[in-house]
């Protein structure tokens, strides 16, 4: 109901991924599929509680519309030809390979919600039509409606599109990176900036002292801000300076498993 929300879409690589025809993207009006003078979208919730609940009957007639079921519109594929993901705050999590496996898909349709959300029948419907429904959380917060997270995630699936981030080797960079630590810090010119240098090693052009000098960095980074990553890390991927580094920080194997070192007398 908030179409203007998501003008957004037309700006930045999105938007020139659209312009190159790499991705066509349409944003639709809810609205457009009411029937009512007031155009109305929401009604009371069932059982009572605060709010208003989205009804199933407007958003099914857009849905079936947007997604080529209406017979003689266009795609032709049926339910199965689309992903219907739904942004909530009691979806699965969105992360960086949710957008992998959406960015496979021929055909996405984000249905954003207001209010309380969406009845709960129009995920139950798709589904049952055969269409593959995800719904979704951008994270651990609360929102007012789904078109801020429609806008992450269309950005996040977007830049995964072959051709639309210039650089195919950032998108190598950052599978690295899906190895499970957090990315080193950057720098570049001035050299000196007041009185903060840039560190001398990436000044150096010793390319092997620079790559174990970024690991470290991203080794230290992550134990200090992502506990939850620490432990995913395979231990047998790690190497002895690695660990050092680790312990430096503050985490052991324990059992095959880094877990946080245990401080003074038991
Ligand atoms: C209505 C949304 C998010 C979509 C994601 C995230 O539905 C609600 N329930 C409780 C509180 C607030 C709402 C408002 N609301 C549609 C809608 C919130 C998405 C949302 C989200 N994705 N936080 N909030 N991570």
């Amino acid at each position: 109901i908030f179409p203007d929300y998501l003008a957004a879409l037309d700006l930045s690589l999105v938007g020139k991924a659209r312009a190159a025809g790499i991705l066509d993207l349409r944003v639709h009006d809810l609205r457009d599929w009411t029937t009512d003078r007031h155009r109305t979208v929401d009604d009371t919730p069932f059982g009572g509680g605060a709010g208003m609940v989205m009804r199933p009957d407007v958003w099914g007639r857009a849905i079936d519309d947007v997604a080529g079921l209406t017979t003689g519109t266009a795609d032709g594929g049926g339910a199965g030809a689309v992903h219907l993901v739904v942004p909530t705050p009691s979806g699965e999590t969105f992360t960086q390979r949710t957008a992998e496996a959406l960015a496979t898909e021929e055909h996405l349709v984000v249905a954003c919600g207001r209010y309380e959300g969406i009845d709960a029948r129009v995920a139950e419907h798709y589904r049952s039509a055969g269409m593959r429904v995800s719904e979704l959380s951008i994270g651990d917060y609360v929102l007012n409606g789904g078109e801020v997270a429609a806008l992450v995630m269309v950005e996040a699936v977007g830049r995964l599109l072959p051709g639309v981030v210039g650089n195919p080797e950032s998108l190598v960079e950052e599978s690295h990176g899906a190895a499970g630590l957090l990315e080193y810090p950057v720098y570049t010119k001035p050299p000196a900036w007041d009185d903060l240098e840039v560190p001398d090693v990436l000044l150096s052009g010793h390319h092997a002292r620079i790559h174990r000098w970024r690991r470290d960095q991203a080794l230290r980074r992550t134990a200090a801000r992502r506990p939850d990553m620490v432990r995913a890390l395979a231990v047998d991927a790690l190497d002895r300076h690695d660990l050092e580094v680790l312990a430096e920080a503050g985490w052991t194997v324990v059992d095959g498993r880094l877990d946080r070192a245990a401080h003074g007398a038991p």
